[in-house]
Order: C-alpha cells, then structure tokens, then sequence
C-alpha cells in the first residue's frame, strides 16, 4: 500500500424488519457529519441486471428453483466486489445493507441445500472489517410494520432465519446489538462500534472470505 489508509467494510445484518436499512442510512450519514468517508452498499441490488430477476423473484412474479436464486444473489454481490475494492482502497468506508451471511442463512434454511454448498460460491468475495447483527426479539418483532408480500416474509422462515444467524454469530465472533431499542439508541450503540473499527483498520490489508466448513 502507499500508506493511504483504507476504508472500513463493516457489514449488518439481521432478520426482515430488524431496522438494518434505517440503520444503514443513518451509519453513513453520522460518518460524513464526522469526516469520514463513506458510502451505503445494499445486497441485494436490485439495480443490476441479477438484481432485476432477484426483484422479481422476491416478488413472487418469476420462479426460480432454489439452487438458480442462491447463485443470483452470489452473482449480485460478484458484480459489486471490483467497485467495493476501488472505493474501499480510495479509502471510502462501506456500510453494506447484508452480504454473503444473507446469502448464506436464507438459502440454507431451505434444507435443501447444505451449508457448504451455499458458501462455496461466497469464497473469493471481500472479507468484512466487522459485521453487526441486529437482534429484534418475539415481543418487538410482532410490534414491527406488517410483513409485506415478499416471499420470505413469513414467520416460519424467519424464525429459522433468526436461529442460524444467532447460530453463526457464536461461531464467527459478531457484535450483536439488540435492535429493540429506539432508532436512536441503536444507531449510537452502532455507531461507537464502527467509529472504533474504522480508526483500526489504517492500512492492514483486505482479506476475502473463505469458508471451509
Ligand atoms: N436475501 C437477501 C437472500 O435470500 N439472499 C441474499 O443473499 C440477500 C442479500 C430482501 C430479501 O432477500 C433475502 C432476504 C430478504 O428476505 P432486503 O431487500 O434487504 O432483502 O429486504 P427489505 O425488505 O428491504 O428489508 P428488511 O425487511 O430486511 O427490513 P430492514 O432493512 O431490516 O428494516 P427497515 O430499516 O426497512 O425497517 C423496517 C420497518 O421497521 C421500522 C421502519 O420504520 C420500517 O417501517 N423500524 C423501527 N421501528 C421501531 N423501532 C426501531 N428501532 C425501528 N427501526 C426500523
Ligand atoms: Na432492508
């Protein structure tokens, strides 16, 4: 490196209408109040042309077998890495809106495909400098705006999706936050976690993932 410190790649993540979008544009935004530089990246991007037919999936108006959608939503995140690496050696903290973990938990939930079947694609991907789950619990989340028509928006699903990320956070070592709280509280709780990571990295190098389990 040339000594120019990097930017941060600090992901969150966490179940339907645990707040993560709110919280992600409110990252940012309290970044640039700070002078730092940052920018909001979402998984998935429904801009491109996998995040098209990904819309239109969620939606309920196309159908893909189990398999094709896992792969479309790694292909999404491919799409974005070259642009990630560009802005996060430009020294651009990214606050990403979901990432590989997604992936990972809601395809795998599904039983029919393993874990390490839906990992394997993730390998090669940046390696976040820190991930955030936001944990909503029973009571809050009945509390929450109604689930919309999404495909994955039921309780069952979700119930599952809440296990396996409480399961990987132990395993891979997250901060977790409790998202029961005010936005406010959260955002500060969020934003002392970033603000320590981000004076951290400097200029260690980017890693990617790899999963190997
Ligand atoms: N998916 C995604 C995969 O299967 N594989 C993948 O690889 C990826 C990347 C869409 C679906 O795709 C799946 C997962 C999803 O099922 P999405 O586009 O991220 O993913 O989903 P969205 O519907 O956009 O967002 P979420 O449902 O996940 O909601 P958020 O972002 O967690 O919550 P947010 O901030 O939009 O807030 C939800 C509501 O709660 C209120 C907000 O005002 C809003 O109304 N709220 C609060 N209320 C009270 N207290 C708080 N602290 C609140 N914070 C927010
Ligand atoms: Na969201």
């Amino acid at each position: 490196m040339n000594g120019l410190k990097r930017g941060a790649l600090i992901v969150v993540e966490g179940v339907d209408r645990s707040g993560k979008s709110t919280q992600c544009r409110k990252l940012v935004e309290s970044l640039k109040a700070r002078n730092v530089n940052a920018a909001l990246v979402t998984f998935p991007d429904r801009t491109t042309s996998t995040g098209g037919l990904i819309d239109k999936y969620l939606k309920q108006e196309t159908h893909l077998c189990d398999e094709a959608i896992h792969l479309m939503f790694t292909a999404n995140r491919w799409e974005k890495k070259a642009e990630m690496e560009r802005l996060l050696k430009q020294g651009v903290t990214l606050v990403v809106d979901r990432y590989s973990y997604s992936g990972i938990v809601y395809s795998s939930v599904k039983k029919n495909m393993s874990v390490k079947w839906c990992q394997e694609p993730e390998n090669g991907l940046l390696k976040p400098d820190l991930v955030l789950l936001l944990v909503l619990s029973e009571a809050e989340m009945v509390k929450r705006p109604n689930y919309g028509s999404e495909i994955y928006e039921n309780r069952e699903m979700q119930e599952k999706v809440a296990q396996a990320f409480r399961d990987l956070s132990e395993r891979e070592k997250w901060e977790v936050v409790s998202a029961d709280g005010g936005v406010e509280d959260v955002h500060k709780e969020l934003l002392d976690k970033v603000i320590k990571k981000v004076s951290q990295v400097g200029t260690q190098p980017l890693h990617t993932l790899n999963f190997s389990s």
